[in-house]
């Protein structure tokens, strides 16, 4: 009998090491504080699902990040407008648009999908469901997005054309130990963008997916192009027919070249499969990205179509 179990338990070491994936995490830009809050989670045991909230929560918490939360640069009107999704591995998925006054975007997005029956709350509405379950309202705007934005008025007249001045917008993927994936992505995105405006990052299937089954994308850089081309929905589908994630992702950014003013912005995309393979790819040159596995972060520069 003992025999036996000895080698049943063989058999599952076995089975184990032929399993290529191990938890990790990966995150747009040098997001490697986010990529380290999101290990400690897997360290400790934790789901995909916490360490993608708890990875992005440090730059919404970062005056120093232009793009996200607290110290994101806000809109034409001077007011920060925060826009974050989540999705899980059972395919649960939650959202808020044009948050004002939040500083976790992302964590009222969680709530969304967690305590609600539904998927996007926007504005005011998000602003309430906040606020009746516990969040905080605060200034979001720092002395120095403010003395961005009053120089930017200055220099652009005020003008309507979309200035992607800056990108650090969080997409943050994880995989656990028991091989769930989940994914995060949250921003104040674009600088000086009209009142109202709302990107891809909180549009499901736009700035993130995640299918438990095949993988997870999400996105960053010109919000329009990424949701004109659906483009996270579409690299998770061509990860489904075969494609490895940089593969899936270069395909998606070339769709992008079918856009008019393709040399004037930039889109990066990152991925991660279920067996914990990771890609990304770029519109521009030098998109960095971060991976952390076993504990150890890499930062990388994606390959980009246009040179
Ligand atoms: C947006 N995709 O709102 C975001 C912007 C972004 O780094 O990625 N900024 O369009």
């Amino acid at each position: 009998m003992a025999g036996f179990t000895v080698l049943k338990d063989l058999i599952q070491l076995d089975k184990i090491s032929k399993v290529k994936t191990s938890p990790k995490v990966i995150a747009t830009w040098n997001n490697h504080k986010a990529v380290l809050a999101a290990w400690d989670v897997l360290r400790n045991n934790g789901s995909a699902l916490d360490a993608v909230e708890a990875g992005a929560r440090i730059p919404e918490d970062d005056p120093a990040d232009t793009s996200v939360g607290y110290g994101g640069y806000p809109d034409r009107e001077g007011i920060v407008t925060l826009d974050a999704s989540i999705m899980d591995n059972l395919g649960n998925a939650g959202s808020v648009f044009f948050l004002q006054g939040i500083i976790h975007p992302v964590s009222v997005a969680r709530m969304v999908m967690e305590k609600t029956p539904h998927v996007y709350l926007a504005g005011e509405g998000a602003r309430m469901f906040a606020l009746e379950n516990g969040f905080k309202e605060q200034n979001l705007l720092t002395e120095q997005a403010k003395k961005a934005y009053e120089d930017w008025k200055v220099k652009h007249n005020y003008s309507p054309k979309i200035t992607s001045e800056r990108h650090d917008t969080i997409g943050i993927l994880a995989i656990d130990h028991a091989f769930q994936l989940s994914g995060a992505c949250t921003t104040s995105g674009l600088a000086f963008k009209m009142h109202g405006r709302v990107g891809d990052s909180p549009i499901i299937g736009s700035g993130l997916y995640v299918d438990n089954k095949v993988g997870a994308a999400t996105a960053t850089g010109l919000g329009e192009a990424v949701i004109k081309k659906v483009g996270a929905f579409s690299i998770v589908e061509m990860m489904r027919n075969g494609n490895s994630p940089e593969k899936a992702c270069k395909k998606a950014i070339e769709r992008l070249m079918e856009l008019p003013g393709k040399k004037d912005f930039q889109v990066g995309y990152i991925a991660i499969n279920k067996d914990g393979e990771h890609g990304a790819y770029s519109l521009q040159k030098n998109f960095p990205y971060v991976v952390i596995k076993n504990g150890s972060v890499e930062l990388y520069t994606s390959s980009s179509l246009l040179k």
